[in-house]
C-alpha cells in the first residue's frame, strides 16, 4: 500500500507512485501479464538468431559432429543447413508476430490508463471543494490532468517495454553464457554490477530533479493559462514586455529543470559505455584463447562474442529508460496525489422530500476562508419557505461568502446552515443544490448555445420553457436579434456577449430549473434600470413560488423584500423591511439617501 503524508504544499505526496498505481488499476493486471508474456517470447525470438550462427558456424566446422547433427539426428552439412535456415525462418515468423502483438498490447495497456486516470482524476477534481480550486492555480491542476498523465502513458508505452527487455536480455544471454563457461560468464557480466549500481546512483540523483521538473511545468502551464484568461488587463496596461520577461522566467526554469536532469541522465551513457567495453574485450581476448586452446568449440565463441554485443549495447538505453522511470514515477505521484486528495466538503446521505419548501435557516455561523480571519461572526438568519430576502451591506462585507455557505462551496467553521430544517452538511447534493437556482457573481458561460447555456440545469427542458425563461430574465429581447438566435454559440469562441447579458442568460438559466431557494449575487448589477425594473417583476412573479435570497448594492432592486438583512464586517447590524429600516435612520437609511438622491433625515438636520 501506499503511504500519503501531506507536503509542504499541502499536496499529498506518494511514497512508491508506481507500487501504488499497480495496485491501483487491477483491471489492466491481466493485459499488463499477456504484455510481459509476449514480450519474452519476442525477445526469445529475437537472441536465438545469434545462436543459430554459432550452430551455423559449428556445423561447417565440426561437420558430423556439429550439435546440430546430434541434436537433429541429420548427417550431411547441407541438410543441417537447410534445417536451421527452416528454423530460422520459423523464429523470424515468431519474432515478428510477438513483436506486433506486444506493441499493440503494451500501446493499449498505456492508452488506458491513461484514459482512465485522466477521467477519474478530472472527476475527483470536480468533486474536490471550491476552496481547493480556489486555494492554487489552475494551470497546476490541468497540468496534472495533461501533462503528467502524457508522461505516464509515455512511461507505460515505452519506458516499461524497455525495462523489460533489458532485464530478459540479461538474463536469456546469461543462461546461454552459462551453458558455454562460468568463467566467461564471470567476465562478460563484469560491467553489469557496475552498471546497476551506477543506475541506482543515478536514480537517486535523479529523482529531485524530475520532481523539479514535474513542478516547473506545473507552474509554466499555471503562468500561461492565467495570462492567457487575463490577456485583456495584460493589453490595457500595456504589460506585454513584463508579461513576456515573467513567462520568459518561468519558462527558463523548466528549461533549467529538464537541463539538470538531462546533464545528469546523459553522463550515464559514456559510463555504461565504459564498462561496456571491458566485458567485451575480455570475451574477445579471453574466449579467443579458449578457442585456440581448444577449450570451447569455435561456434560457440562467435556465439559468445555476438551475445555479449546484445547483451551489453542494448544497457546503453537504460540511461533513457531510467529517464522515462523518473519522469513516469513523478507524474504517477503527482496524478495519483490529485486523486488522494480527500473531499474536505462531501455530500450528506438525507435527502429532502420533494418538493422542497425552501425555508433556509443560518444559526450563529461563523466562517472564513484557509487559514485566514473569520469573515462572519456569528450570523443568525431566518428566510421563511417563499418570502424573498435581501442582503445589502458595503463591499467585503461577507455578502457572497453567506450565499456560498447556502449552497454549500464551503462550510461554516461554527455554527449551522438548514434547508427545510436539516443541516445541509447531512443533505445530498440532489437535495441542496438540486433545489438552488444560483447567479454567482462572476458569471461563467460554458461554450455552447444560447439554448444549452439557459438549460444547462435542465438538460431535458422544451424549447417554449427556454423561452419563457429566457423572457422571465428580459433576455428574450436580445437573444431574438443575435444571429442563430437560441441556437448562437456563446462562451470561449463564440458570439461575446455584454456583461448585462450574460447576467440574463444566468438569470435564465436559474429560473429555468425552477429552484425551491433561488440565490441571486449581485445578479442584475450589470443591466440598466429600465431592463432592471422589467427582471424585478418577473422574479416576484417566480418569487411567489419559491424563496428568494438576494445580494444586491443597488437598493431599489431590493425594496420590496419581505425583509432586508443589513450585513457590515461579518456581522447582521440591521434588519427590517424597507420602510422600516429608512425609518430607523441607520446605514441603511443612509445609504438610501445616498442613492436617490434625497436629503438624509438626520444629517440634513444637523
Ligand atoms: P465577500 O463575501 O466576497 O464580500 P461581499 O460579497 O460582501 O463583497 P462584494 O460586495 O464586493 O461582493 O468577502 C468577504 C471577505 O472574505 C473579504 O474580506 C474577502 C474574503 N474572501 C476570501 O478570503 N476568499 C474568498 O473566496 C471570498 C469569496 C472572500
Ligand atoms: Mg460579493
Amino acid at each position: 500500500m501506499s503511504t500519503v503524508v501531506k507536503g509542504d504544499a499541502g499536496a499529498a505526496v506518494i511514497e512508491h507512485p508506481l507500487r501504488a498505481l499497480w495496485s491501483r488499476q487491477r483491471r489492466y493486471r491481466g493485459r499488463f501479464r499477456a504484455a510481459v508474456l509476449a514480450s519474452t517470447i519476442n525477445k526469445i525470438a529475437d537472441v536465438a538468431p545469434e545462436i543459430l550462427i554459432g550452430v551455423a558456424i559449428d556445423v561447417v566446422v565440426r561437420g558430423q559432429d556439429s550439435w546440430a547433427a546430434s541434436l537433429l539426428g541429420v548427417e550431411s552439412r547441407y541438410a543441417q543447413l537447410a534445417w536451421l535456415a527452416a528454423i530460422n525462418v520459423v523464429v523470424w515468423i515468431i519474432e515478428s508476430l510477438s513483436e506486433y502483438v506486444a506493441a499493440v498490447l503494451w500501446r493499449g495497456l498505456s492508452q488506458g490508463v491513461e484514459h482512465d486516470l485522466r477521467v477519474e482524476a478530472y472527476d475527483h477534481a470536480q468533486h474536490l471543494d471550491l476552496g481547493w480550486h480556489e486555494a492554487r492555480p489552475r494551470g497546476t491542476t490541468l497540468a496534472t490532468l495533461n501533462d503528467d498523465v502524457n508522461q505516464l502513458e509515455r512511461f507505460l508505452d515505452i519506458g516499461v517495454p524497455a525495462i523489460l527487455q533489458t532485464i530478459l536480455n540479461v538474463l536469456l544471454v546469461g543462461l546461454v553464457f552459462a551453458a558455454a563457461s562460468m568463467q566467461l560468464t564471470l567476465l562478460a557480466f563484469l560491467p553489469i554490477p557496475l552498471i546497476i549500481a551506477g543506475s541506482l546512483l543515478f536514480q537517486r540523483r535523479l529523482e529531485p530533479l524530475y520532481v523539479r521538473v514535474r513542478s516547473a511545468v506545473a507552474d509554466l502551464s499555471g503562468a500561461l493559462q492565467a495570462n492567457l484568461a487575463g490577456i485583456a488587463t495584460i493589453k490595457a496596461f500595456t504589460a506585454e514586455e513584463r508579461e513576456r520577461e515573467r513567462i520568459e522566467q518561468v519558462s527558463g526554469a523548466y528549461r533549467r529543470a529538464n537541463e539538470a536532469a538531462i546533464r545528469s541522465s546523459a553522463a550515464f551513457v559514456p559510463l555504461v559505455r565504459v564498462a561496456i567495453l571491458a566485458g567485451f574485450t575480455c570475451t574477445l581476448l579471453f574466449g579467443g584463447w579458449a578457442a585456440l586452446n581448444g577449450t570451447i568449440e569455435v561456434g560457440l565463441y562467435s556465439v559468445l562474442v555476438f551475445m555479449t554485443q546484445r547483451l551489453l549495447w542494448p544497457l546503453t538505453d537504460v540511461a533513457e529508460v531510467l529517464d522515462l522511470y523518473q519522469r513516469g514515477r513523478a507524474s504517477t505521484a503527482r496524478i495519483l496525489g490529485l486523486l488522494n486528495e480527500p473531499i474536505e466538503v462531501p455530500q450528506g446521505d438525507r435527502s429532502l422530500a420533494k418538493p422542497v419548501a425552501g425555508r433556509v435557516e443560518i444559526e450563529q455561523v461563523r466562517a472564513g476562508y484557509a487559514d485566514g480571519p473569520d469573515v462572519l461572526h456569528g450570523i443568525d438568519m431566518v428566510v421563511p419557505a417563499g418570502e424573498t430576502h435581501a442582503i445589502v451591506g458595503s463591499t467585503g462585507a461577507g455578502k457572497s461568502s453567506l450565499l456560498r455557505l447556502i449552497l454549500r462551496f464551503d462550510d461554516p467553521r461554527g455554527g449551522r446552515v438548514l434547508l427545510d430544517g436539516v443541516d445541509v452538511r447531512d443533505l445530498d447534493w440532489d437535495s441542496l443544490r438540486g433545489s438552488m437556482g444560483y447567479v454567482a457573481q462572476d458569471i461563467y458561460l460554458f461554450a455552447g448555445t444560447i439554448a444549452e447555456n439557459i438549460a444547462y440545469g435542465r438538460p431535458n427542458a422544451t424549447r417554449e420553457q427556454i423561452i419563457a425563461a429566457a423572457r422571465a430574465a428580459a433576455a428574450a429581447d436580445f437573444i431574438e436579434v443575435l444571429p442563430g438566435a437560441y441556437d448562437a454559440t456563446v462562451g470561449e469562441n463564440g458570439v461575446t456577449l455584454s456583461g448585462g447579458q450574460r447576467q440574463r442568460i444566468a438569470l435564465a438559466r436559474a429560473l429555468l430549473r425552477e429552484p425551491a431557494v433561488l440565490v441571486l449575487d449581485e445578479a442584475t448589477s450589470a443591466v440598466d434600470n429600465e431592463t432592471e425594473a422589467a427582471i424585478q417583476k418577473s422574479l416576484r412573479r417566480a418569487g411567489e413560488r419559491c424563496t428568494t435570497i438576494v445580494v444586491a448594492h443597488r437598493l431599489s432592486t431590493v425594496r420590496h423584500a419581505h425583509r432586508i438583512w443589513v450585513l457590515d464586517g461579518g456581522r447582521v447590524t440591521e434588519a427590517g423591511t424597507h420602510d422600516e429600516l429608512v425609518a430607523a435612520g441607520g446605514s441603511y437609511a443612509a445609504l438610501w439617501a445616498v442613492q436617490t438622491g434625497e436629503p438624509e433625515p438626520e444629517r440634513a438636520s444637523v
